[in-house]
């Protein structure tokens, strides 16, 4: 199965409150008609092939590690054009079955019943308001259907996550430091082995310090990751000081030429203040050895916490100086509206995505197929 339907399956398994809210909302009020014209641009019939326009770009073999390692940090994203009348949308409104189908007429209460859906599914309500404003955009009094719905929130949600979709950038100074932090069991420590994995098998040299020195439990299970990934872990003394830790294990890693130094983190609660000052010391330590270190500083986000997440982002951004975002746990979850707000409201770089618990499950974060799989939109 080639990897990215493997993913498709993976993400969001569930059908999302979501989707069965957007059903829900166009059966209230909707009836059966045939729609005499399409409510989102389409493309030509049968368009000439355009060459100016980019190919999409193919989806990567199972033999290829699974996300690729970037080298440019700032990959060019597909102009907005590309999005409107290639894809999905394109191949979705020349659909046959759509053509009868039950429609709402799009007006003030069904756009009321939209932001309220919208709010609920985590999206936030500066977030949910926009989102809406923008679907409801030269369509009011349209009528609508279900797939027309879920098309035109998946092409706002895809605008919104588009920009902000960006691979862990490596700069060519080594060793590369990427600081892992976030809450008690967001998936640190699995991102952690599944990332070294995959950059391992970039032929990068990497090395992992456990950083998280509260638990002998915790150096164990990141000695599992490390040996399952091929990479050397390196450990202190239960109850030591973290900050020491990664101290020696970027002076080491110096010595040695290594590529990548991932420092692994105890899982903390943004309100223990103390906890919060000791990552904040890791930094400033590391910064002894390298003043540029960390050069990636990843927050890992659990997908099921829901609006919580937002207020991880500010406090953890504050302490560490947060460079990207890793959202784990999308496999299984109807939850994921929260990203749209993330993405809106911080526009953090969201580097990878947890669909599971294996060492291959981290994949890079696809707007759109992202934006199918939260509006439940059939492609
Ligand atoms: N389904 C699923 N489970 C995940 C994913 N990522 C992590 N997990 C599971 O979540 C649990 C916690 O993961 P850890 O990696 O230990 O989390 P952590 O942030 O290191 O936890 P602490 O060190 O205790 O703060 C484990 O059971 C993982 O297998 C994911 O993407 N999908
Ligand atoms: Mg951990």
């Amino acid at each position: 199965m080639a990897f990215f339907s493997k993913l498709k399956n993976k993400l969001f398994k569930s059908s999302s409150r979501l989707e069965e809210g957007l059903d829900a909302i166009v059966e209230d009020g909707g009836e059966e008609t045939t729609n005499p014209d399409p409510v989102i641009p389409q493309p030509e019939p049968e368009p000439q092939p355009v060459p100016e326009l980019p190919e999409p770009t193919p989806a990567p073999q199972p033999a290829e590690p699974p996300a690729p390692i970037p080298t440019d940090p700032t990959p060019a994203a597909p102009p907005p054009e590309v999005l409107e009348t290639r894809g999905l949308l394109g191949k979705l409104f020349n659909r046959r079955e759509d053509r009868t189908a039950i429609r709402r007429t799009l007006d003030d209460d069904m756009l009321e019943q939209l932001e309220e859906l919208l709010i609920a599914s985590d999206m936030g309500v500066d977030t949910a308001l926009r989102v809406t404003a923008n679907m409801a955009e030269g369509r009011f009094g349209r009528k609508l259907s279900t797939q027309e719905i879920k098309a035109l929130l998946a092409q706002e949600v895809a605008r919104v996550m588009d920009p902000v979709a960006k691979p862990m950038p490596l700069y060519p100074k080594r060793p590369q430091v990427v600081l892992v932090v976030g809450v008690n069991g967001s998936g640190k420590t699995t991102t952690i082995g599944k990332l070294a994995s995959q950059f391992k098998a970039a032929g990068k040299k990497v090395v992992i310090a456990a950083g998280d020195t509260f638990r002998a439990a915790a150096v164990e299970q990141l000695q599992v990751w490390g040996d399952r990934a091929g990479v050397p872990v390196l450990t202190a003394p239960e109850g030591s000081d973290p900050a020491s830790l990664a101290f020696d294990a970027l002076t080491k890693a110096q010595n040695e030429g290594t590529d990548l130094l991932m420092i692994d983190t105890a899982g903390r609660l943004q309100n223990r203040a103390d906890l919060m000052e000791e990552l904040a010391k890791i930094v400033r330590v590391i910064r002894k050895v390298d003043d540029t270190a960390p050069h990636n500083t990843l927050l890992v986000l659990d997908a099921t916490t829901g609006q919580n997440a937002l207020s991880q982002v500010e406090t953890f951004r504050k302490l560490a100086d947060v460079s990207g975002l890793v959202m784990t746990k999308l496999d299984g979850t109807a939850k994921g509206g929260v990203l749209v707000a993330l993405a809106d409201k911080f526009g953090l770089p969201i580097h990878a995505i947890g669909v599971g618990e294996q060492i291959d499950d981290l994949a890079p974060f696809d707007p759109e197929e992202f934006a199918a799989a939260l509006t439940g939109l059939q492609t």
